[in-house]
């Protein structure tokens, strides 16, 4: 596990050592943020009964949203979803045989009553992950405002600041 000093609010988890290509931007993100957090290999089908420990014992570690990413048959942000009433963030990762798209339709074909947030496959969504964990965690926590709005403020400042090359 790796996890940032304080007490993590945040619980990376991932079904392989192969998605932290992916998950790494929202653990990247996070840290940028000063989001504390954990991250952890937890797979849904090589070691189910972790993923289940993971999930019933998140809340009562501190930990108020989970990121979960996974790709091919990516059951695990759902059963970690199905195992605690925390919110769950689920990251397609893009798997080399169909590019994600089974990640994602995986992942965001829930049956009603068991929500899972879906974001986008690949790099965007684990950074969007992260932002979103974020934003949630701001309304217990309001000193992560501050974080998430100057983010804004600095990507939206970059895009005015970079015209077209060559375009004037
Ligand atoms: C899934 O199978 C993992 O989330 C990973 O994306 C995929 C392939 O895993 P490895 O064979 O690379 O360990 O469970």
């Amino acid at each position: 596990m790796t996890a940032q000093a304080s007490q993590p609010l945040v619980g990376i988890i991932m079904g392989s050592q192969s998605d932290w290509a992916t998950m790494q931007h929202a653990a990247d993100t996070l840290r940028a943020l000063g989001v504390p957090f954990e991250a952890e290999v937890v797979s849904a089908h090589r070691t189910p009964d972790k993923l289940f420990r993971y999930a019933e014992t998140a809340r009562e570690r501190g930990i108020a949203v989970i990121i979960a990413g996974a790709g091919g048959a990516a059951h695990l942000p759902g059963m970690c979803a199905s195992k605690t009433s925390l919110p769950v963030l689920g990251v397609p990762v893009q798997s080399q045989a169909l590019n994600g798209l089974d990640s994602l339709l995986s992942i965001v074909q829930m049956p009603a009553g068991v929500p899972v947030g879906t974001l986008a496959i690949g790099k965007a969504g684990a950074v969007n992950a992260a932002l979103l964990a974020t934003q949630i965690v701001s309304t217990a926590h309001p000193r992560f405002v501050e974080a998430i709005e100057t983010f804004r403020q600095q990507q939206t400042d970059k895009v005015l600041e970079n015209p077209i090359p060559g375009a004037q």
